[in-house]
């Protein structure tokens, strides 16, 4: 696929001339990997220790629709302060995008599970009114038992959501998160 990083910024955003879809989730849970395997390029940096994106960075998929990559939460080893940075790099972003989001990629560990901040940032989509699908990451490392309890505790808390389980390793989860950007922009 065509796709290109156009912009690493922390509050200046590229004209909101294309829809944009976006990837969220803890720190280390698996966004910037998840975008180069869609996309087929290794373009976003991903790294074993948590905390890898530290800034927005948007990319243009085939001219037409910009995917976004941003750092995680609950990143344990972070200082109060680089939290208070995010949060408000974070406010900052959707309360701005909110109206060229048009729909965010929620990732949950299949293993760690659904996590209180998780939950945050899932009420606060649904506070915003931006559309949402929920992406189960790492399923090659969960067990049968884990991903039906993931599965199960999310249906729990939210309702009856869309869910889409993947693994960059085993190559699971592609084409459904590709159809989900296509039929949303
Ligand atoms: N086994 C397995 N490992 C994965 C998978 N996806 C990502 N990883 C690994 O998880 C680690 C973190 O991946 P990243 O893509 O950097 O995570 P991130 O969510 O972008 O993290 P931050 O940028 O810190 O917020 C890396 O070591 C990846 O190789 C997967 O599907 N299966
Ligand atoms: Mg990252």
């Amino acid at each position: 696929m065509r796709v290109k990083l156009i912009k690493t910024t922390v509050r200046e955003f590229p004209p909101a001339d294309k829809p944009e879809v976006v990837f969220v989730g803890r720190s280390n849970v698996g966004k910037s990997s998840l975008i180069n395997y869609v996309v087929g390029r290794n373009i976003a940096r991903v790294s074993k220790q948590p905390g890898r994106t530290r800034t927005i960075n948007f990319f243009i998929l085939e001219d037409k629709i910009y995917l976004v990559d941003v750092p995680g939460y609950g990143f344990a080893k972070r200082s109060k302060e680089e939290r208070e940075k995010w949060k408000s790099m974070m406010e900052n972003y959707f309360l701005e995008r909110r109206g060229n989001i048009k729909r965010v990629f929620q990732l949950i560990d299949s293993v760690a599970g659904v996590q209180p901040l998780d939950a945050q940032m899932i009420e606060w989509l649904r506070y915003l009114e931006i559309p949402f699908t929920v992406v189960m990451t790492k399923v090659d490392k969960a067990s049968q038992k884990e991903i039906s309890k993931t599965h199960r505790d999310l249906k729990s808390k939210f309702g009856d959501l869309k869910v889409i389980r993947s693994s960059v390793k085993e190559g699971k989860g592609k084409k459904e998160i590709l159809s989900e950007i296509f039929s949303s922009t």
